[in-house]
């Protein structure tokens, strides 16, 4: 049988703790400003492209027989809850595979139009997309960034492909692409270790919550990323095979479950100090700051997160996650 070889990345999983500082937290239903705008709800949103694949969209080049069955039916059930509850005026999403190595850029295009394509799994994801970006609130982000002496970008090339981990995460949240969005990258020269310091990107939450409720919008943030990362390096011919997927291991599981733990009790000081914890013992791709920067633009909120499900795709653990902020106004 032939096996496909990926080359996605390996971190080893290393036994460094750092416990996080713990910073004052919100009240769980943060009010919204009186011009009406704020966050109305953060989201957790893993974005394999197995998941899209799966779907079948026409915008998916490649087909599939299916698969990932369950953590589907968990983002239709998000899915739902931002069209009928929430109606956001824009979707913020933190895109891991937007990688820059100097400051967090912002993307400030009017319309993104193009064909994202996974380069380890280029044979599954191959998307063509077609999308409005809130300009105006990208560039308060980005004003905001620099007034509280964050190094940012606003990144206005047209040329530029947008990654596949934007692209997977924004299509299960909202297929039909008719809610505006602004994507801003991972600066992750510092990101790497659960033991890296989560400051910057924790600023850059309160920074894009400020930036939000002056707008006037109201917005749902998303984190996109998977939780333990270790994964199999060879595939199945058939990539949907659900016979070979399962967890990567029981430590990277236990692991999982221990975040989704806290996350589901709605200790955010618990939480805070747990996020670099789980990251050195599972790699988690939290890592790449999306979490932290999630939680910090919501003021990190003694909320249980609702976990719409939990799965794994090629042996990652991914967890689809809703935390409420609107406070009855959703
Ligand atoms: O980017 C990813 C990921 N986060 C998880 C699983 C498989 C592929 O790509
Ligand atoms: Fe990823």
């Amino acid at each position: 049988m032939t096996q496909r070889r990926s080359s996605v990345f390996h971190l080893d999983v290393g036994t460094r703790n750092r416990v996080g500082s713990v910073g004052a937290t919100q009240s769980p239903t943060a009010k919204l400003s009186e011009s009406g705008g704020g966050i109305v709800a953060g989201v957790l949103a893993p974005h394999p492209p197995h998941l899209i694949y799966a779907e079948n969209p026409p915008q998916n080049e490649p087909r599939s027989e299916g698969g990932w069955d369950v953590l589907r039916w968990g983002y239709e059930a998000l899915r739902q809850r931002i069209r009928d509850v929430y109606r956001p005026d824009v979707l913020i999403v933190h895109a891991t595979h937007w990688v820059t190595t100097v400051g967090h850029h912002v993307n400030c295009l009017e319309r993104c139009q193009g064909v994202s394509v996974d380069p380890i799994f280029p044979h599954l994801f191959r998307y063509r997309y077609d999308f409005r970006c809130d300009t105006e609130l990208a560039r308060a982000i980005v004003a905001e960034g620099e007034q509280a002496g964050l190094i940012m970008g606003a990144m206005e090339h047209s040329g530029m492909r947008v990654d596949y981990a934007t692209i997977a995460a924004l299509h299960l949240l909202n297929p039909n692409w008719d809610i505006p969005v602004v994507s801003i990258s991972a600066n992750n020269n510092p990101y790497f270790y659960g033991d890296a310091p989560m400051d910057a990107v924790e600023k850059l939450g309160r920074v894009t919550a400020r930036a939000i409720e002056r707008s006037g919008r109201r917005a749902v943030v998303c984190a996109s990323n998977s939780l333990s990362h270790l994964h199999w390096d060879v595939e199945p011919d058939l990539p949907e095979d659900m016979e070979r997927e399962h967890a990567y291991n029981q430590h990277q599981y236990r692991w999982d479950m221990k975040l989704l733990e806290v996350i589901r009790k709605g200790d955010s000081r618990r939480l805070r100090a747990f996020i670099p914890e789980h990251i050195a013992a599972t790699a988690s791709e939290t890592k790449s700051g999306g979490l932290n920067w999630m939680m910090s633009a919501l003021g990190w909120p003694d909320l249980p997160g609702k976990v719409h499900a939990y799965g794994s795709v090629i042996g990652t653990g991914n967890a689809i996650v809703e935390w409420d902020v609107s406070g009855g106004q959703g």
